[in-house]
């Protein structure tokens, strides 16, 4: 039996509202959570596709990562690009210099952690656009100087949201073999977890109204329960989950406590 389904990690990068949480939630009918609307830390959102080619269907499942578009924030951007295998580079059609930003920032960056993958240009806001056509040059320009294909959509609409993603998914496929090897799948896995730390992480620290109070707290308490930051585990995590929530039932209501709570092993049950 040949086993056919695959499974990528792909990031969604781009400068801050240029749309990247509103081309996920149109390309994923996903259930609406609060702290989808804006991204602190990332979002790691699942979507299954079949992808046909002559003779051939292929179940792939894409494991959408919206990194937080915030330009500085190069710790929590880089951790995050590790282990993709592609990315949907987004710009916004009415805001030149955040398709800049994908020049100056976003691929250099990407380029210091992983190695080349394969990438797809996406020029959003498309129903905003004074000219399309002067977009569509703009884009054409864009995709010759980084030698990539490339779309203008709509999240507004769903004009071309589809598109983006397909034709990263077919140029990940004609990449890569369709097995991923044992260690590869581990490493996915490690990675996730990560983003979940990240997540706990910042939730936390909102609760405490900054890093700067927090972060020593978050420290003593993952150590605590043995969370290696590179590694993490879901047994450690919810260990973790368990002392920090200790930690702020002396200065939050048992309430919100137990709502944090749940909501933070909820992340952790989400990881495959
Ligand atoms: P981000 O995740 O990249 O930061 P968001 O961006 O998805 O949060 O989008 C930022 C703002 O742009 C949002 O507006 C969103 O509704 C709007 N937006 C996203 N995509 C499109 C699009 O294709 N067309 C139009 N017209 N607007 C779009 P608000 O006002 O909610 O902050
Ligand atoms: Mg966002």
């Amino acid at each position: 039996m040949v086993d056919d389904h695959i499974k990528r990690k792909i990031l969604l990068l781009g400068d801050g509202a240029v749309g990247k949480t509103s081309l996920i939630r149109r390309f994923v009918v996903d259930k609406f959570s609060d702290e989808y609307i804006t991204t602190i830390g990332t979002k790691v959102t699942k979507k299954d596709l079949r992808i046909e080619s002559p003779g051939k269907a292929i179940d792939l499942t894409f494991m959408i990562w919206d990194v937080l578009g915030q330009k500085g924030y190069k710790g929590i951007q880089e951790s995050s690009f590790q282990g993709a295998k592609g990315a949907l580079l987004m710009y916004d059609v009415t805001r030149l210099e955040t398709a800049e930003s994908l020049q100056n920032y976003w691929i250099p960056h990407l380029l210091v952690v992983t190695n080349p993958i394969p990438l797809v240009v996406v020029g959003n806001k498309v129903d905003l656009a004074d000219s399309r056509r002067q977009a569509q040059e703009e884009l054409d320009d864009l995709k010759e100087a980084l030698g990539v294909t490339g779309f203008l959509s709509s999240a507004k609409t769903g004009q071309n949201v589809e598109a983006g993603f397909l034709a990263l998914a077919k140029a990940i496929i004609a990449q890569s073999d369709a097995k991923m090897s044992r260690r590869e799948a581990v490493e996915e896995a490690t990675h996730e977890f990560i983003a979940v730390t990240d997540q706990i992480i910042m939730d936390f620290c909102d609760g405490m109204g900054g890093q700067e109070a927090a972060m020593p707290i978050v420290r003593q308490q993952l150590t605590r329960a043995g969370v290696d930051v590179k590694a993490p585990t879901r047994e450690g995590l919810r260990l973790a989950v368990d002392y920090l929530a200790e930690t702020e039932s002396s200065f939050r209501n048992a309430a919100d406590v137990e709502a944090s709570k749940r909501k933070r092993l909820g992340w952790i049950k989400e990881v495959a």
